[in-house]
């Protein structure tokens, strides 16, 4: 028993050794639910159920466009409801005049892939009105590709980046 868990660790050294989060992120698996943290009143915790207590809003038809420019998926619809609200929800632990400027808003993913906004992007251009938390693809729960929940910037110029499969949790930060 010793030696096949030291035969198994020799064989798996090279990989661990050449992992770097940059390149190699971890395995990651659908998600069933996002964390609010940081620097908020309330921290929660919403599941599919909970975010469909919130009001629920559409993209219409999104194309799926890569960094490289490639489009790799496309949607009728995605439906989800508006970080905003969620944020809302939870509130923003803001002190004062000019705190809520120097938020950032983090989205992680299982696998340890992280998209950023800023609050005046989300609160004062059109972007953040069509910066959802979906649930839904084109009337259908999301697969184990995408799932179960997913965060998507419709009028991002690429919008693959910011389509956040597996999304579990989102962190405000105040910027120090
Ligand atoms: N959780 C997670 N979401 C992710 C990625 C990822 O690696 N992990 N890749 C992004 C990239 S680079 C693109 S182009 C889009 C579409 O990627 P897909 O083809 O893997 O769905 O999802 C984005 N969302
Ligand atoms: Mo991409």
């Amino acid at each position: 028993m010793k030696l096949r868990a030291f035969l198994l660790a020799l064989l798996l050294a090279p990989a661990l050794l050449s992992a770097s989060p940059a390149d190699h992120p971890e395995e990651g698996m659908p998600s069933s639910s996002v964390r609010i943290t940081g620097a908020v009143n309330a921290p929660a915790e919403f599941d599919v159920a909970a975010l469909k207590r919130l009001v629920q809003r559409n993209t219409g038809p999104v194309d799926v466009v890569c960094a490289s420019g490639a489009t790799v998926g496309s949607a009728q619809n995605f439906r989800g409801v508006r970080l905003t609200d969620v944020l809302d929800h939870v509130g923003i632990a803001v002190e004062g005049h000019k705190d809520a400027r120097r938020m950032v808003i983090v989205a992680r993913a299982t696998d340890g892939y992280f998209v950023t906004f800023s609050w005046n992007e989300l609160y004062n251009t059109a972007i953040g009105k069509d910066v959802l938390i979906a649930w839904e693809k084109d009337g259908k729960p999301l697969d184990v590709h995408d799932g179960q929940l997913l965060l998507i910037s419709g009028q991002d110029i690429k919008t693959g980046p910011r389509h956040v499969r597996w999304l579990d949790r989102i962190e405000v930060v105040r910027m120090q």
